[in-house]
């Protein structure tokens, strides 16, 4: 009996693959549905995991040329001895994705005895992750900003933000609009309280954009962090966007959709070791940049959940959702761990002066 991989059949998966430069022959696969954007399968030869094959999602990535430029620019850059390198199998036409009837298509290589966190309550974990965080950065730093496209125009900027949200809410239904009204309201307080940065006076870096910890592969040997992956939102962006979407994801040990709020924590000791790990490659960062750093872990948690509270009135258009309410679970929880990180801003600033040294 065939197998389904979610939309796809084992047969389809292998057509797409015989349009790339890979051994032919019968590959089988497994669906990882971690993303809440596109399909990715592990691919797999007698047992072995070789591949990583994704179908890149068109309504959300709309300049797919410039995604794969980027990411074919950045991999090149992206390899050290401590920092292991993936490569793209490029499509039979010799281009680094395929266009299909069925979408666009992508092959990377994968890291034999590789594994992901989607948290974690070890600050080994955590200080590895501020290490790799940094090595991706000071790797990149050589680059021009100007070569990278930035194919999800504005992604984390606050402003584009709050015009989606209050386009959502104004056409939002009154029952929406009443279960999620503790969010709302948060939401106008926040959008007052974070519109005070002025991000023109920071250095435009090239930016992963997306850092959450299960986006960084660690070795099931060493539990050493190897790499970033998932670079589809690689392009330009300032380093607070990294370091929150980064601490969100580490300081905290609950799930993104928790609902049990008692368990979503900011853990002091995660914190300090992450970033005892971002700065285990010597300094990168300028001083305004390392003042900043309190304000992203504050920025980030909520333009996710300000993010997902407009898909929820906008019924579910944008996220992959897992059941109805996802994303305003998603909300509420983002929203819950960004009012814990206000409440520990002082004391963040205090450990990045003392360990980054502004
Ligand atoms: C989306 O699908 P995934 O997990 O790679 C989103 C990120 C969020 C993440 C989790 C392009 O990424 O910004 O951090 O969900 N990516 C896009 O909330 O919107
Ligand atoms: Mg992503």
């Amino acid at each position: 009996m065939a197998i389904v991989l979610g939309n796809y059949s084992e047969d389809e998966l292998n057509t797409i693959l015989k349009e790339f430069k890979i051994a032919p022959k019968k590959y089988s696969f497994e669906s990882l549905t971690a993303g809440y954007i596109n399909d990715t399968f592990l691919v797999y030869s007698e047992e072995k995991p070789l591949f990583i094959l994704q179908r890149v999602n068109q309504n959300v990535f709309q300049n797919i040329e410039g995604l794969m430029m980027n990411i074919y620019r950045a991999f090149k850059n992206l390899k050290a001895k401590d920092y292991s390198q993936i490569k793209l199998q490029p499509a039979l036409s010799g281009k680094a994705y395929l266009s299909h009837k069925t979408g666009y298509w992508r092959v990377m290589t994968y890291i034999v005895n590789s594994t992901t966190h989607d948290t974690t309550t070890k600050p080994e974990i955590a200080f590895e992750a501020g290490r790799i965080i940094a090595k991706f950065h000071i790797l990149l730093a050589p680059e021009k900003v100007t070569n990278y496209v930035d194919t999800i125009p504005k992604f984390h900027d606050l402003e584009l933000r709050k015009m989606q949200f209050l386009a959502a809410l104004a056409r939002a239904s009154e029952e929406k609009k009443k279960i999620a009204k503790s969010a709302i309201l948060f939401s106008e307080e926040m959008l007052i309280k974070l519109a005070v940065m002025n991000d023109a006076e920071l250095p435009l870096r090239v930016c992963h954009n997306d850092t959450k910890l299960n986006n960084i592969l660690f070795s099931k040997e060493t539990q050493k962090a190897l790499c970033l992956i998932d670079l589809d939102t690689l392009m330009t962006g300032h380093f607070h966007y990294d370091f929150g979407d980064a601490t969100r994801t580490i300081v905290n040990s609950a799930a993104e959709d928790e609902q049990n709020h008692d368990k979503i924590t900011f853990e002091k000791h995660l914190f300090e070791a992450f970033v005892d790990g971002l700065a285990s490659n010597g300094s990168f960062l300028n001083k305004k940049e390392i003042q900043a750093l309190a304000y992203g872990a504050i920025l980030m948690p909520f333009l996710h959940g300000i993010r997902a509270l407009t898909d929820y009135l906008n019924n579910n258009i944008y996220y992959k959702i897992a059941y109805e309410n996802q994303n305003l679970d998603r909300c509420m929880s983002l929203f819950d761990f960004t009012k814990k990180a206000l409440a520990n801003t002082d004391y963040m600033n205090s450990v990045l002066s003392d360990k980054l040294k502004f």
